[in-house]
């Protein structure tokens, strides 16, 4: 076989622009692929949503492939094993409750899930804005506004594109970003005790585990927190390489939404 750089051209032009296509109108876009944002995308996927996955960074994972200070293992709890070991991830239990996985295999374990579950993933792509509507006197996140990763980098002045979707899962981690923008951009109040975003506070692993799963919700008409931005989001604490919360988070807000949908 001669071997055409045209068509290798031609068949990743198209394939990526009819995935886009595809995904104007979703039932869930996910913003941020870390460990809570690639479960929730898995178990969307898995249920028949149409899911998109929207991942700054070239690679998905976010703080999962280091492990505790890149040492690459990570811990999980009792509770979240069963996730980890459906994703096909093997564990050893280090002392009674406390299950060891490589953090490489964990990682790869949740991207692979999601992606053969049919949720769609685009790396590369930053969120930077969402798409605000006032239905009924109820204003509502209908979409999300985003660009290239590059774009964004270089700080070039460059339109972004926009597309629609029925929730939206601020899985941004620690930051926050996309409810930060929200919130910055239109002074809307959240569900959280003073309207706003409460803040993340210091290192207490085993309250910040519970919470992280308790605190997984709608937060505003149309968008959901999960994972450690639901920490920050309603002013729990850190926890460190445990991941056993970001796991059974995603599960919850995507047993939620589904709910809903
Ligand atoms: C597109 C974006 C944008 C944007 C950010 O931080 P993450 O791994 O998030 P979680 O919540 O799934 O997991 C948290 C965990 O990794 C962690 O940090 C823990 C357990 N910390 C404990 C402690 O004590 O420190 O992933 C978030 C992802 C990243 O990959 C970002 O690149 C991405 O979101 N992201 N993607 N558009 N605007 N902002």
């Amino acid at each position: 076989m001669i071997i055409d750089e045209r068509i290798v051209t031609e068949a990743i032009a198209s394939a990526y622009f009819e995935k886009f296509k595809q995904c104007l109108d979703l039932d869930v876009a996910i913003v941020g692929g870390g460990p809570s944002g690639l479960t929730a995308a898995w178990k969307l996927a898995e249920a028949g949503r149409k899911v998109a996955l929207f991942e700054r960074k070239l690679s998905v994972g976010g703080g999962m492939w280091g492990g505790g200070m890149t040492w690459n293992y990570i811990v999980v709890q009792e509770e979240a094993k069963g996730i980890l070991e459906e994703a096909g991830c093997a564990m050893s239990e280090y002392k009674p409750g406390y299950f060891l996985a490589d953090s490489v295999a964990a990682t790869a374990a949740l991207a692979y899930r999601a992606t053969k579950a049919g949720a769609h993933v685009f790396n590369c792509m930053s969120v930077e804005d969402v798409v605000l509507r006032e239905i009924d006197g109820e204003k509502r996140v209908m979409g999300l506004v985003v660009n290239s990763s590059p774009v964004e980098m270089a700080r070039l002045h460059v339109d972004p594109l926009v597309l629609h979707c029925k929730h939206a899962i601020e899985c941004t981690g620690h930051d926050v970003e996309m409810l930060k923008t929200l919130v910055r951009k239109n002074g809307v109040k959240l569900n959280t005790p003073s309207g706003g975003i409460e803040g993340e506070q210091s290192m207490w692993a085993d309250v910040a585990e519970a919470n992280t799963v308790r605190h997984t919700r709608e937060v505003f008409p149309g968008v959901w927190v999960a994972g450690m931005a639901a920490n920050a989001t309603y002013g729990s604490y850190r926890m460190g390489p445990i991941f056993g919360g970001m796991l059974l988070s995603g599960v919850k807000v995507a047993e939620e939404i589904n709910a809903r949908l």
